[in-house]
């Protein structure tokens, strides 16, 4: 809890740590009502700096010091100072030791952040400041050290006590207690470390390195899910061969560890050597987890992998340069995904995911560029932008340099840089050495907040032969940013005959044409291109594969659309031409529910839907794809001022025309999907999720129609099919429907089968929070009082807060504001267990401005209400302040 304003650092005021620390040795005596941790620290001036001796202030929070020793001597109360956040002492050597030992209570740390207890366990997070939670320490990336650990506890408990590096000592205490020591040979900064203690089974296999070196790899788990390692397991060995293949990074321990705990404020955390797991981001089999969950475990995985250089190996100097770790980590895990799966698919997800998030993150009061020049929390920076957005700036170089190049730059930033904490600059740099391109501009990308806009429009002259495409680029104004510069902007993009067919691309002053596509590079405020000897009027096909993190603005006729939709060469724009068509015919509904009862529907919707549908040859995956009409949370976005509920009921009147019409051509494929699923064994690879994913799609329709037929089919997935993904689909298309018996009776035998498992319960719990149905709200806070849910465990908090107020438009946007208010009681009671969680969940209401002024006015009063609530966090302080800056 916070006691005095927190303030804001900034990047300008950035120093080189004064000390630093060669040797961290560290030994945890952990009981159940508290535990000690030693801390004995090799410590020097920094040489970079003068010879002077300034204090050294170490960072310290809810510690309780119990001894101070300097150089073997125990200090007495006058010659050291403490604050809540700080320990202060004057060193007189430059070189010294720091002993300190400081007890902490793990079992009542609900913030889940530095030592905690997760289901009986010990588990620890560090980044980005937890480690100041264990003992005192300079806990800044840039200060590196090499760690040994030794753990003591009881043995019946906590047979397994793990930490990183290799296992060098074990030994018996007295009182059936035990230790083990672990050494990490390679120096890392404290947010890395890691300790577990607990009762784990694992599940243990080898892999062996390019260069011969045989790795163990053991996934961790509680005795119960024993079952459920494998998938995570193939998605590491994946992953390491992966990252030698196209990256040339090796493994560099002899033992990789990945522990999963229950409580887990994210996805997982990279520790070197030893991974924490959000139990959610492991554990996977067919039965209780869906398709998704299985390549969010594969995604996951290689992520916290691929940590192990980009992040580990080679880490941040200061928290601003969060990207450099993460938006590179997140270009390289959905590379490793769309080489694992259908690129194309992939592509498609993570550009949907982007806009719908990111954009809206970008448009809004939390607004802040791929590297930030202040923060109040850091926690409050592991955002969308930060990862999603900084992936793409990412991509962008790749595009740009190409993936020879590209690579040779990701080389040369690893060898340059190993064993350093360093910045996006010295990513850049490496970038430029190996491509000789002066990418200052390009740098914009990092310092510029908000999504750029391309306005495209273009001009034939058919007597000339000339095509000339004008592109305008402009960046809306973000808090504390006007006046934006012009960024550097891949567009790549092709010009179609009337076939379909890519036209020769041939630029004004260049003497040969080349065939297909190409990346222009689109640098000034406003820039045309010249294209010669173009025979025909074309059809420009625009930011192909989303080739920047931009809004696209080119005035197609809905039959432009209709024709990218069947014939454009590049399959990301032939499903964007079929989500813009969509969002035109949605957005024209919304226009028509103000005026009348009856809206109309384009029926050129419904005429292609039946083509795509008739094309044998078309992969599922895409055509589920293209049949996915675009998300509430997306056609919000491209309002100023958006009316959610009138979105939400054109959406739904849309997907009910759809499903009416189609119903023959749905039903039919539907049937043959189902059938092979019945007749074929779950595998979880890329043509099953394809599949898997249309049949529900197509149920999801059909269930629209209200058909008792369908109905009972529905009911047959739900209850015989042998995997989640089926059977979870089944259940939420009856939560959805007016058959509110079978959907309670689903309900209720799905939560007598899986009882028992939490991570299968969180499923439950989300399919009926996210269901629009009238008394949605009523659901979901009798829910709260399920024995199942428990408001400390992230996961179920997202579970069924969470999948309120971003998945059901209807009722969380409810024109009382019955579901903002819940959302506030919830966020008001999170901060005072978990910040982190708090200020996360609040985010919808963050983006109020994005709404009429009636949904406006409701969730003004909510966010103040939480302001004027008592004592805040630091955490949820600085996202009030910033949304009611306005
Ligand atoms: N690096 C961690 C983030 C942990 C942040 C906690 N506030 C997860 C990841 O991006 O891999
Ligand atoms: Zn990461």
């Amino acid at each position: 809890m916070r006691t005095e304003q927190p303030k804001m650092i900034a990047l300008s005021d950035y120093r080189l740590p004064d000390y630093l620390i060669d040797e961290t040795h560290l030994t945890f005596e952990l009981h159940e009502s508290y535990a000690l941790v030693h801390a004995r620290l090799l410590m020097q001036r920094n040489p970079g700096l003068d010879e002077s001796l300034p204090p050294l202030v170490l960072d310290g929070q809810q510690l309780e010091l119990v001894d101070i020793e300097l150089d073997g001597r125990q200090l007495s109360v006058v010659e050291y100072s403490l604050t809540d956040s700080h320990l202060q002492i004057q060193p007189a050597k430059h070189q010294f030791e720091l002993s300190t030992t400081v007890r902490i209570e793990p079992q009542n740390n609900t913030a889940l952040e530095g030592l905690y207890k997760s289901s009986g366990m010990f588990c620890t997070q560090c980044e980005a400041e937890g480690f100041r939670k264990i003992t005192y320490y300079l806990d800044r990336p840039d200060v590196m050290s090499r760690f040994t650990t030794t753990i003591h506890a009881e043995k019946h408990r906590y047979p397994i006590l793990l930490s990183n590096g290799n296992p060098i000592a074990e030994g018996e205490d007295e009182n059936g207690r035990h230790w083990v020591t672990w050494e990490d040979p390679f120096k890392k900064p404290a947010y890395l470390f890691a300790v577990v203690a607990g009762d784990l089974w694992c599940v243990e296999d080898s892999f062996t390195t390019m260069s011969g070196r045989d790795v163990a790899l053991r996934i961790y788990v509680e005795p119960e899910n024993i079952d459920k390692c494998q998938h995570a397991m193939n998605s590491l060995k994946n992953s390491m061969r992966w990252d030698e293949e196209v990256y040339g990074r090796e493994y560099d321990l002899d033992i990789f560890m990945i522990v999963a705990v229950n409580d887990f404020n994210m996805g997982a955390m990279e520790n070197k050597g030893l991974n924490i797991f959000n139990s959610s981001c492991v554990l996977a089999k067919a039965e209780t987890a869906t398709d998704a969950a299985h390549q969010r475990v594969e995604g996951v995985v290689a992520h916290e992998y691929f940590h192990n250089w980009s992040g580990n190996r080679v880490t941040c100097r200061d928290w601003f340069q969060l990207s450099l770790k993460e938006g590179f980590t997140v270009f390289r895990d959905s590379e490793f995904s769309a080489d694992m799966n259908s690129r194309v698919v992939k592509r498609i997800e993570d550009v949907a995911y982007l806009r719908t998030h990111q954009f809206a993150e970008d448009a809004g009061p939390m607004a802040h560029p791929v590297r930030p020049a202040q923060y109040m929390e850091i926690s409050n920076f592991y955002t969308l932008t930060i990862y999603e957005k900084g992936a793409e700036v990412v991509r962008m170089l790749h595009t740009l340099l190409g993936a020879e190049t590209f690579r040779k730059g990701s080389d040369l930033y690893f060898e340059r840089h190993d064993g350093q904490a360093v910045t996006c600059d010295d990513f850049i740099a490496a970038m430029e050495s190996v491509s000789g391109m002066d990418l200052t501009q390009f740098k914009r990308w990092y310092s510029q907040a908000g999504t750029p806009e391309l306005q495209v429009s273009d001009s034939y002259d058919a007597a000339t032969q000339t095509y000339q495409l004008t592109v305008k680029q402009s960046c809306p104004d973000t808090p504390g940013q006007t006046d934006k510069q012009p960024f550097v902007i891949p567009l790549s993009m092709a010009l179609l005959s009337k076939q379909g067919t890519e036209l020769p691309l041939q630029l004004q002053g260049e003497s040969v044409a080349t065939e297909g596509e190409r990346v222009l590079s689109v640098t000034q405020a406003e820039q045309t291109f010249t294209f010669i000897n173009v025979a025909e009027q074309p059809l420009p096909s625009l930011l192909r594969g989303f080739s920047a993190p931009v809004e696209l603005r080119y005035d197609y006729s809905r039959d432009d659309l209709l024709f990218l939709l069947q014939h454009d060469t590049d399959g990301f724009n032939r499903w964007e031409a079929g989500q813009q068509l969509a969002l035109q015919v949605i957005e024209e509904v919304v226009g028509q529910i103000y005026e009348t009862d009856e809206p109309m529907l384009d029926m050129r919707l419904i005429e292609v839907f039946e083509a795509l549908l008739a094309q044998e040859d078309l992969n599922p995956a895409m055509l589920a794809e293209f049949l996915a009409l675009p998300s509430t949370g997306y056609i919000i976005e491209q309002y100023v001022q958006a009316d959610p509920l009138a979105i939400h009921q054109a959406r739904e009147y849309v997907s009910n025309q759809l499903a009416f019409a189609l119903k023959e051509p749905m039903l039919a494929r539907y049937q043959a999907l189902r059938k092979v699923s019945l007749d074929t064994p779950y595998v979880a690879q890329a043509s099953d999720f394809a599949r898997r994913r249309l049949q529900n799609m197509l149920l999801a329709y059909l269930m629209r129609t209200q058909d008792l037929e369908i109905m009972d089919a529905c009911i047959d997935q739900f209850g015989i099919a042998d995997n989640m993904t089926e059977r979870l689909a089944g259940l939420a298309c009856l939560v959805n429907s007016p058959f509110s018996d079978e959907a309670e009776k689903a309900l209720e035998s799905f939560a007598e089968r899986f009882e028992n498992d939490p991570l299968v319960m969180d499923q439950w719990f989300s399919v009926q929070a996210a269901a629009g149905l009238p008394g949605g709200l009523e659901r979901v806070q009798h829910l709260l009082n399920h024995p199942a849910f428990s408001i400390k465990n992230p996961n179920k908090v997202r579970a069924l807060v969470g999948a309120f107020s971003t998945q059901n438009t209807a009722n969380f946007h409810a024109a009382d504001g019955s579901g903002y208010a819940f959302l506030a009681d919830k966020v008001i009671k999170l901060d005072a267990l978990n910040p982190q969680m708090a200020a996360r969940m609040i985010s919808p209401l963050t983006r109020w401005q994005r709404f009429d002024l009636h949904h406006q006015e409701q969730m003004l009063a909510q966010l103040k209400r939480i302001k004027n609530s008592g004592d805040l966090s630091a955490d949820l302080f600085e996202v009030l302040e910033k949304s009611l800056a306005v």
